[in-house]
């Protein structure tokens, strides 16, 4: 086979080229099926509770255990909070004291249960400032080997 120096120029930039390719779908290829089955971190489960004179209304109860990321929003007039405690009374979480029309967070992971979500306030939890949340076992996690 006769072929021109410049022939074999081009067959050898495509054969580096094709080298280039090839190096790239390797590296990338352990990269796509890693992330499967890489430890996923799981998302805060996300809540919001509208606090008022004087009700603590969420807008959901039910949970898997995990990480809690509940949002607070003052509607009423006085100031309120939140806490959450296990049904003996330990407390697992509470905001900072939120004024009229602000807004608090309580970031919190939760193990199964039920636990009780109410503002510590003087005499708002008797006045009907508390709610229930239940917390469920996740899913057991399939094993991917
Ligand atoms: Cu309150």
């Amino acid at each position: 086979m006769a072929s021109s120096p410049r022939t074999r120029r081009r067959l050898v930039i495509t054969a580096l080229a094709l080298g280039a390719l090839g190096t790239a779908a390797i590296a990338s290829g352990p990269v796509i099926a890693a992330r499967p089955s890489a430890p996923v971190k799981p998302a805060p489960q996300r809540a919001l509770a509208f606090a008022t004179e004087f009700a603590l209304n969420l807008s959901r109860s039910n949970f898997r255990e995990g990480p809690i990321r509940l949002q607070i929003k003052n509607i009423g007039e006085d100031d309120h909070d939140v806490v959450i405690s296990r049904p003996n009374g330990k407390v697992v979480a509470r905001s900072r004291v939120i004024p009229s029309e602000g807004l608090g967070e309580v970031r919190v992971r939760l193990g199964p249960g039920r636990y009780r979500v109410w503002c510590s306030l003087t005499g708002h939890r008797a006045h009907g400032m508390e709610t229930t949340i239940v917390v469920k076992k996740a899913p057991a996690r399939r094993d991917r080997s």
